[in-house]
C-alpha cells in the first residue's frame, strides 16, 4: 500500500501542472510549432510563412494553454525587438483571436539581420488583469 501511494505521488504531480497548447495544423506541411513554457501558460507558435525573410511581413499563429491555478488568457499582444540594438520593429502588430486560446498576429517585420526577441504579453481574464510576458528569440542571418 505504501509502495503504491508513493508511486502515485511521484507521477501524478507533473501531469497536473503541465498542459499542451493546441495549434491547428499548419498550411505548410511538416512545420512544427515552437513551444515556450512560461509560469502560467504554455505557448506554441509558428510563423507564416515558415521562413522569415528580412524586410518582408509575416504572421505568427499561436496557441496558449493555461496551467493549473492560473487564469485563462483574455488577450495577447505580440511584439518583437532587438535587445542588442535597443530597437523594436517599425510596425505594430494586430492580433485576432481565432479560437479558444488561439490567436493570429499580423504585420510583423524584421528589417535587419541579427537576434530578434519575440514578446508575447498575455493578459489574464478576470479582475486581476495580470499579465505574463513570454519571450523567446531567433537569429536571422
Ligand atoms: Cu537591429
Amino acid at each position: 500500500m505504501r509502495y503504491l501511494l508513493s508511486a502515485i505521488l511521484c507521477c501524478a504531480a507533473p501531469v497536473a501542472w503541465a498542459c499542451t497548447p493546441e495549434l491547428p495544423a499548419s498550411k505548410t506541411p511538416g512545420q512544427k510549432p515552437q513551444i515556450v513554457e512560461a509560469k502560467q501558460y504554455a505557448l506554441a507558435f509558428r510563423t507564416q510563412p515558415e521562413r522569415i525573410v528580412i524586410g518582408q511581413h509575416f504572421a505568427v499563429e499561436l496557441a496558449l494553454c493555461t496551467k493549473e491555478g492560473a487564469a485563462a488568457p483574455d488577450s495577447v499582444r505580440v511584439d518583437a525587438h532587438m535587445p542588442e540594438h535597443r530597437h523594436g520593429m517599425n510596425y505594430k502588430t494586430t492580433v485576432t483571436r481565432s479560437g479558444v486560446g488561439q490567436y493570429r498576429a499580423e504585420g510583423l517585420m524584421f528589417h535587419m539581420p541579427g537576434r530578434w526577441e519575440y514578446i508575447f504579453e498575455v493578459r489574464a481574464s478576470g479582475n486581476s488583469g495580470a499579465t505574463e510576458r513570454i519571450t523567446t528569440s531567433v537569429v536571422l542571418q
